[in-house]
């Protein structure tokens, strides 16, 4: 087996120089003097990748020829974030990079920041996919991933005059993207509609229409693995790119009409589901990314085999299922098996559940996809077919094992009712090996409340893998200052690629030279968010107040009202000369809406408008601020993470899954506000309880809470602080006057509040004077920072794949890598 090696010190930044000013000359076509940041980006990224190229080249080949298992993990969004700094950092070019910048005379910075972000996922799950590849190659497992190459990614968030969020198109490929490899010779056809008809015995699939799948492979450098793997995200192209006959005939429109249609399916990112086009352009995707991937992963482990054996897939690949998006792939392989290869029922059946597994991201019943047999049936005849007998002989399997109709009902895959539904999570549930949740807390509510019926009678396929996180993205980049601390403290560097050894800081947080230059890093880190905040926004931020941040989706669950309403209770507190000596804060907002979440648009108004009002008071200067910079995105989260101070995660409990910004914000040193949910319970657990603040209703108090009947204005009424917050938004204060704009909002809180804002009002409003007491001991409040930082190497995503190996694929590294 070749010897793997990172082609780490082998250049000197002069010769990386060298190779950049030949790219700008030779591919771009610019003089070096009057090159842009952009131009420079591109030169840096492709000499980058001609660096990658054999080690790519070599994994591939060794991926087919090993004995080793791969991964295919099969995700409808990768938020891989921009590449340079990753890929240099992963293949120690970083070092060379900085030197040559220096040379060429160009802002290393402005060459980084050229770079546009591909927003290819909404958020924690499209983020987690990009960590957890991040993760396979930097741990040498042969590994893809499998996604789709969307034209358009997240939009692009801003806010308009009123305060409220407007969709912009997120159009990344604006510049010479050097990252993806187009490879025509892998194209795949993936088929729609049509008809199924049977010849000798034998189901044919006649579709109506087909596109071509074309792969654009980008390559994930491994951090100092020498490995690199494929993320190979699928675009849709036309056979019939253009009809001649329609164009002579002047139909100059319907000339292209055919190429418009199928590039749609991959052009933008989660399509507006709410009408039955959308819903349709939806199961498009995702059969188009799985088809195309299925397909491709028999190509490339028998290649140019008429008649593979595929009785062995389970043994070259496992697909691994990134929520419900993927999972018509399991009917997909089913077919393949079938109608393209001939095997028998038993024998496909066999093959498929043995290859796929699945994991689960949610807890809300309404995010476990479900989708219309008629639609499939339209869209994919003959997987609805198959879906039906996958039904059939499944409900036969419960009914010999003997449990009752009703539950065998609630049970089905395929219900057979008048308007009959495919539960996806279902079908993933009974055509895979294993089923996980993405923290405790929520693996365990899976198996007790939300698959119980399937845990009761499958027990052995449930588990669970806590997320994580890359340190190499979310510390070692985004942190220098604090990452070189860590390894000063450590001796070492290598807690980037084993990160359990950053416990090794634990006894530093009783030395006071160690904490007091860990201080002068958040202290330094805030200085420099605030110059970002303000050449990019426009905005003012006060380095010498606590930072205190809650990025994240905009969520009724997640209660970003929560947050809101205890700023303005603050803020009214200041105004009534109630609020003593407040500790001088300013308070972070990241957050989009889903295009269609009235309420959650709503509430991106509030904030907006009482950042503006408490802006806009003498009263209040210096002591209390609201930020609401537009656009969270990867870039955001990079700055504003080593920066803050305190860290909210105040979901309800038992709602989110797990959480993967509340690692990161540990890993840096921000101490967690937040309830017992998701992976807060993990953290709090490892950073010790009185590193952590903790407050609100648990899990069980608020199903009590729910069964007695819950009235939220119960709890307006008993805490005055909450009465008047709610009255300054319902009387128009946050919106000149205007009493209807947030009436829904607050009609929502007074009698509905399916989230329990109201309910844990009064323990966060406690909670936060604990906050303020601790962090007025800046000895205490450092202290447990670099205890957080200490006890969170556990969520490093490099962790979480090696559960995944040990637990689910039953894989290990390479033996070339290790
Ligand atoms: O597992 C990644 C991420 C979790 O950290 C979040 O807690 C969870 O909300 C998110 N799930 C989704 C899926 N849809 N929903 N809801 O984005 O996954």
């Amino acid at each position: 087996m070749t010897e793997v090696t990172a082609p780490k010190a082998s250049l000197s930044g002069s010769e990386f120089a060298g190779e950049i000013r030949s790219k700008l000359k030779y591919q771009l076509g610019v003089d070096e003097s009057s090159a842009k940041a952009s131009d420079v980006y591109v030169a840096v990224a492709s000499a980058v990748r001609d660096h990658l190229s054999d080690s790519w080249m070599r994994t591939r080949a060794e991926m087919v020829q090993g004995n080793t298992k791969a991964v295919g993990y099969l995700s409808a969004e990768f938020l891989i974030g921009r590449q340079l700094s990753n890929a240099l950092l992963n293949v120690g070019l970083d070092e060379q990079f900085a030197l040559a910048m220096k040379e060429l005379g160009f802002d290393q910075d402005e060459v980084i920041a050229a770079e546009a972000e591909p927003g290819l996922g909404n958020g924690g799950l499209g983020r987690l996919a990009a960590c957890y590849v991040d993760s396979l190659a930097s741990l040498g497992v042969p590994a893809f991933g499998y996604g789709i190459r969307y034209r358009y990614g997240i939009f692009r968030q801003e806010f308009d005059k009123a305060g409220r969020q407007v969709e912009k198109p997120d159009y990344w490929l604006t510049q010479e993207e050097p990252w993806g490899h187009v490879d025509y010779h892998r194209s795949q056809r993936v088929g729609f509609g049509g008809t199924v008809q049977e010849h000798d015995g034998a189901k044919v699939w006649e579709p109506a229409w087909s596109v071509r799948a074309v792969p654009v492979d980008y390559p994930v450098p491994g951090y100092e693995s020498g490995r690199v793997n494929t993320l190979r995200l699928w675009e849709s192209r036309s056979y019939d790119e253009f009809d001649l006959s329609a164009f002579n005939d002047s139909d100059y429109m319907g000339a292209v009409v055919p190429q418009v249609e199928a590039e749609n399916i991959t052009k933008i990112l989660y399509p507006e589901d709410s009408t039955p086009q959308g819903k349709r352009l939806r199961l498009e995707q995702q059969y188009f990314f799985v088809a195309a991937s299925i397909h491709d992963a028999i190509a490339t482990f028998y290649p140019g085999q008429e008649h593979p054996d595929l009785r062995t897939f389970p043994e070259k690949i496992c697909f691994q299922l990134n929520d419900t998006h993927p999972v018509i792939g399991i009917p997909e392989l089913m077919r393949v098996l079938l109608d393209e290869y001939g095997y028998d029922w038993d024998t496909a059946w066999d093959i498929t559940t043995r290859t796929f597994n699945y994991t689960c991201h949610t807890l809300l019943p309404e995010a476990l996809e479900v989708w219309s047999a008629q639609l499939i049936g339209e869209l994919l005849p003959r997987h609805l077919q198959i879906i039906d007998r996958i039904d059939a002989q499944f409900v036969e399997g419960l009914e010999n094992k003997g449990l009752d109709g009703e539950r065998i009902d609630r049970m089905r895959i395929l219900t057979r009712d008048g308007n009959p539904q495919v539960r996806m999570a279902f079908l993933a549930t009974v055509g895979g090996l294993h089923v996980n949740g993405v923290a405790e807390l929520h693996s365990q509510l899976l198996r007790d409340v939300t698959l119980k019926d399937f845990s009761d009678v499958f027990p052995e396929r449930f588990t669970n893998v806590t997320n994580g996180v890359t340190p190499r993205r979310f510390v070692r980049l985004a942190n220098p200052r604090l990452s070189a601390l860590i390894s000063e403290g450590l001796g070492t560097d290598r807690w980037m690629s084993d990160l359990e050894r950053l416990q090794g800081l634990a006894p530093l947080a009783d030395d006071a030279s160690f904490v007091e230059r860990f201080a002068e890093v958040k202290r330094a880190n805030k200085r420099d968010f605030s110059v970002f905040a303000q050449q990019r926004y426009g905005f003012e931020v006060d380095p010498g107040t606590m930072f205190d941040s809650m990025v994240k989706r905009l969520h009724e669950y997640k209660r970003q009202s929560l947050k809101i309403l205890a700023v303005i209770a603050q803020y009214a507190a200041i105004k009534d000369g109630t609020a003593g000596d407040m500790l001088p804060r300013t308070v972070f907002f990241g957050a989009k809406a889903a295009p269609g979440y009235a309420m959650a648009k709503l509430t991106i108004r509030l904030i907006n408008n009482v950042a503006r009002v408490i802006d806009a008071d003498p009263d209040v200067a210096g002591r209390l601020q609201v930020r609401f910079p537009e656009n969270y995105n990867i870039e955001l989260a990079e700055h504003l993470i080593p920066a803050t101070e305190l860290d909210e995660q105040i979901s309800q409990a038992g709602k989110e899954a797990s959480g993967t910004g509340n690692m990161k914000f540990a890993l840096n040193g921000a101490l967690t506000v937040g309830t017992l949910d998701g992976a807060n319970v993990e953290i709090r657990e490892r950073v010790g309880a009185e590193n952590f603040f903790l407050f609100g209703l648990e899990v069980e108090d608020v199903d009590r809470l729910y069964a007695e009947g819950y009235d939220p204005l119960s709890y307006v009424q008993a805490d005055p602080r909450l009465r008047k917050a709610v009255d300054m938004v319902a009387g128009g204060v946050f919106s000149e006057g205007d009493r209807d704009v947030y009436a829904s909002l607050v009609s929502d809180w007074l009698t509905k509040d399916y989230f329990m804002t109201m309910a844990d009002f009064t323990a966060y409003m406690d909670i936060q004077q604990e906050v303020e007491d601790a962090y007025r001991d800046q000895a205490r409040w450092n202290r447990s920072a670099i205890l957080n930082v200490a006890n969170s190497g556990y969520f490093s995503s490099d962790r979480s794949i090696k559960d995944y190996l040990e637990r689910i694929w039953h894989t290990s590294p390479s033996p070339s890598s290790i």
